[in-house]
């Protein structure tokens, strides 16, 4: 009855799901990371922790995967370039990290293992939050695999020391990624609303950093190609808020005058002729604010359209 019924949870982009990480054997993982715990206080919202399902549920029919597992992606037409995209390339799910209430220590724990036996399994990670903290622990349970070069797509820097005491909010994940010793360099881009102290602070360490208007003015690809060295393994994390508010109303901190669509497309289209992405994140999708899914539609697609980049 095939024809009559549906059955099942949704996954990301209706890809097997796997319900072992060590059974994993696909190109692609779709993780899950269903945490809010990291925002900074007061004022910020949260609901982050809604993202994944709220993804897994509007990724649903961008592009078509095969019956038997093993066959992989049907793909999508790209009649831009006229061309069939994703093609048997084998993906699934892995699911959402378990997180606990009051248990901090070990969500973030759970995070950067489930990340490293990931990577370690062969698997280009796509890791769906959650608010932008959880990027330390993924990054820090990728590069123990393998050493990457961070790439940071953002309106803010999230360089914070500390806040209010803490060092691990989502104000703060890239310092302490910046301070890893497996990640060889950090590179932020699309920054606009940043304090004076993070841009002192990314100058001391070192992280090389271009602004929104760097990136509109001068173009993506001139930016990266000066900014992200060439190397073997990238790490990338795509917070929505890069892009302009308009487009991204269902983001946690939108701010306007962002990257557009297209421009956000072709930095990472840049990005991914640098190295080899191994892993990426995007952060900061949040449903309660995404009254009509729009920004969970474009979070999905931005999916779709860099696994495309990857498997060109
Ligand atoms: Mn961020």
């Amino acid at each position: 009855m095939s024809d009559v019924l549906t059955a099942g949870a949704r996954t990301f982009f209706g890809v097997p799901s796997v319900a072992d990480l060590a059974d994993v054997t696909a190109q692609v993982a779709f993780l899950g990371v269903p945490f809010d715990g990291g925002t900074p206080q007061p004022g910020n919202r949260t609901g982050q922790k809604l993202g994944p399902a709220a993804a897994r549920q509007a990724s649903w029919e961008q592009f078509a995967y095969a019956e038997s597992p093993e066959d992989g992606a049907i793909g999508w037409y790209d009649i831009e370039a006229d061309r069939d995209r994703l093609r048997g390339v084998t993906m699934v799910d892995a699911g959402d990290v378990v997180i606990q209430g009051a248990d901090d220590h070990g969500n973030f724990a759970r995070m950067r293992e489930a990340a490293n036996r990931i990577v370690a399994r062969g698997c280009v990670l796509v890791a769906v939050g959650g608010d932008h903290s959880i990027s330390f622990p993924l990054v820090a349970g990728v590069a123990a695999h393998r050493r990457v070069e961070m790439v940071h797509v953002d309106a803010h820097a999230d360089f914070w020391d500390e806040l209010d005491g803490s060092r691990l909010t989502g104000a703060s994940q890239l310092r302490r990624i910046a301070e890893l010793a497996d990640v060889l360099g950090v590179t932020a881009l699309g920054l606009r609303n940043v304090e004076r102290e993070e841009a002192d602070g990314m100058r001391e360490l070192g992280v090389r950093f271009a602004t929104t208007l760097d990136l509109i003015d001068r173009g993506p690809a001139a930016v990266v190609n000066e900014l992200v060295p060439i190397c073997d393994a990238i790490y990338v994390s795509i917070d929505l808020d890069a892009l302009d508010l308009g487009l991204v109303p269902g983001t946690t901190l939108p701010e306007p005058g962002g990257l557009s669509y297209r421009e956000l497309r072709s930095t990472l289209a840049a990005i991914a002729r640098r190295g080899e992405i191994v892993a990426f994140d995007i952060a900061e999708l949040n449903p309660p604010a995404d009254s009509s899914g729009a920004t969970a539609r474009l979070a999905t697609w931005l999916i779709t359209h860099l696994l495309s980049e990857l498997f060109d």
